[in-house]
């Protein structure tokens, strides 16, 4: 059973990819492409609606053809048109599209004009500057390549922290599906909300003579035990991802848990301070002599150096330390204090879902708030709002407010930031909304100084209030933007402009480092999901996550004021 939507996903973008690489139809190409857009965002398990009989091909944008083909990879694991496709494409070729930057379409420009059939042929032509010679490509995309091919080598697979814990629930529920499991508890870079995972690290506690090892090594998404010992073992599951399962004492697990939460650099600064005071602290307690005198739980382990308890996010010996023994320790962001969600689209641009659905959505979510952000028309082209539009959205959002009692939507756009550093849309509408997005699109590579001031000239337009994902990276896929990013707080915090931390699980834009900086620059931030669908909304966990890693609290955070806060908050920002 189990195989997860993303899954699913992963292996229709593949066959996409390869199939837009042999020249195939583009028609055929974007049916694979927004198939897996669809199920990649699902809510609902496509592996359980198969075992409920549900037609699949009533779903949007699959036809009867995939719907069985996702029966197929539900069934065995696998799809055999992709296996042939894989089979028909040399290894070599495959590679290069592994490179960030490089699609299908490059990669086929780069085979048949300049004969890039490998990694080291790429490496080889962009040393000789014959890239940057080649219509379509220029200096700054050949000396990315250069960079992409070097980063390469020895390079890592890291997996999206959404992703992970898609994988960590199921992994979880096998584990105390048997008895005799008392605790199963996830450490490592996951545990501390890292937006990226290189492995899972899992710690078990069971009752003596349960057979733990051999439940662990049957979860059935497991494809290969790379090693099993008694009381630890590694695998490799058919997502890619690696698991660490080590069972310990419950009388060693606090101790165990802040071992493997790390990170490195925390765990050595507090071994350090136990040895000053001639503590010796490891995976199994903490020590006096011989003498274990503490290890049940964490709190006890840091009680031990004299310090209170530091929440996983913030543990990188990136300052944490200090000030625990100070007792300035930030009281982080909690997801019950969100009120709203300042970042959404519906059916009037991109998104799946009307006004009036999104509007329950958010209401269910116990939201005080929803700021409806369709696209201005220079991003979503035909799908954007013109003026006259977004005046039509407005009156009905107006007419939806009247008949809602304790929620409020609230009218935005996520208008456009053009390259002269203009909005998308006249002042004369804009002063309409209770707030606006302003995002960059297009041209995302423009040199630094250049996009920087492209982002101050637009915060100085009054109606400038948020700046979406600011940087524009996707994890793993796409660098962010060239840009002083301390330039802009600095600019922001002088507007009273914030800066949006951008939920998408690709996303996570700003970055964990951002939102410390943009902390120390007095610049507040709002955490949105840029939801394109009512389930979407449920990101919202993903960014309090990032934003906790930041040190970030109640009061840096816009959308945890009531609504009167918020509007007043916004009518400086706005005005
Ligand atoms: P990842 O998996 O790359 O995303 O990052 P982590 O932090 O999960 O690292 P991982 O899986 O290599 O190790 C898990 C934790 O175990 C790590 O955060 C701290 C602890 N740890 C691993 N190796 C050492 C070590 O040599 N010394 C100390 N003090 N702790 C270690
Ligand atoms: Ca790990
Ligand atoms: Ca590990
Ligand atoms: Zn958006």
């Amino acid at each position: 059973m189990a195989v997860h939507n993303s899954e699913i996903a992963a292996i229709f973008d593949e066959v996409a990819e390869l199939l837009e690489l042999e020249g195939a139809n583009a028609f055929r190409v974007r049916a694979y492409q927004n198939a897996a857009l669809t199920l990649g965002a699902m809510p609902k398990s496509l592996a359980e609606m198969l075992v409920r009989g549900e037609d699949l091909s009533e779903l949007p944008g699959i036809g009867k053809d995939l719907a069985g083909k996702i029966a197929e990879i539900v069934r065995s694991g696998k799809l055999a048109t992709l296996e042939e496709l894989r089979a028909r494409t040399p290894p070599h070729i495959r590679e290069l599209l592994r490179i960030p930057g490089l699609g299908p379409k490059r990669v086929r420009i780069l085979r048949d004009d300049l004969g890039v059939k490998s990694v080291a042929d790429l490496k080889a032509v962009a040393e000789r500057g014959l890239i940057r010679k080649h219509k379509g490509f220029g200096e700054r995309s050949e000396r990315k390549i250069l960079a992409e091919v070097r980063r390469l080598k020895g390079a890592e697979i890291r997996v999206k922290w959404a992703v992970a814990e898609e994988i960590a629930r199921t992994l979880v529920a096998h584990l105390m599906a048997l008895k005799g499991i008392e605790t199963v508890e996830i450490a490592g870079s996951f545990r501390r909300k890292k937006e990226t995972v290189g492995d899972l690290d899992v710690l078990v506690t069971c009752a003596s003579k349960v057979p733990c090892m051999d439940h662990c090594v049957a979860f059935d998404e497991v494809a290969e035990v790379l090693g099993r010992g008694p009381t630890k073992c590694t695998l490799r599951l058919r997502s890619g991802l690696q698991v660490d399962i080590r069972v310990v004492p419950a009388k060693s697990l606090g101790a165990a848990l802040h071992y493997f939460t790390g990170s490195k650099a925390h765990n050595i600064a507090i071994r350090k301070m136990g040895l000053e005071r001639e503590l010796k602290i490891n995976e199994y307690g903490v020590f006096k002599g011989r003498r274990r005198v503490a290890g049940a739980t964490e709190a006890e382990v840091y009680a031990r150096v004299g310090l209170p308890y530091i929440e996983p996010e913030l543990r990188e010996d990136n300052g944490e330390i200090q000030a625990a023994q100070q007792h300035r320790l930030p009281k982080l962001l909690t997801l019950d204090q969100i009120r709203g969600d300042l970042h959404c689209h519906t059916t009037e641009s991109d998104g799946k879902n009307t006004l009036k659905e999104m509007a329950e959505a958010a209401q269910a979510r116990g939201y005080e708030y929803l700021a409806i952000c369709d696209h201005s028309k220079r991003v979503a082209m035909a799908h954007g709002l013109d003026a006259k539009r977004l005046a039509e959205q407005i009156e009905q959002i107006d007419h939806l407010n009247a008949k809602a009692r304790g929620f409020t939507l609230l009218k935005s756009c996520e208008v456009d930031i053009l390259d002269n550093g203009s909005l998308d849309l006249p002042n004369d509408i804009l002063k309409e909304l209770d707030l606006t997005v302003c995002s960059i699109h297009y041209k995302l590579n423009l040199p630094l100084e250049q996009q920087t001031e492209r982002i101050l000239r637009a915060m100085d337009n009054p109606f400038f209030c948020i700046l979406g994902h600011p940087t524009g990276r996707l994890i793993n896929q796409r660098h962010a933007s060239e840009i002083d990013i301390e330039r802009i707080m600095r600019a922001a915090a002088d507007r009273a402009c914030f800066l949006e931390v951008n939920a998408q699980p690709d996303r996570l834009d700003l970055s964990d480092i951002h939102c410390k900086l943009a902390k120390e620059l007095g610049v507040k931030l709002v955490i949105s999901t840029d939801a394109h669908r009512a389930s979407d909304l449920d990101f919202m966990r993903f960014g309090v996550n990032q934003a906790r890693r930041g040190w970030i609290e109640n009061e840096n955070v816009v959308n945890t004021r009531d609504l009167v806060d918020l509007r007043r908050l916004l009518s400086r920002a706005c005005r």
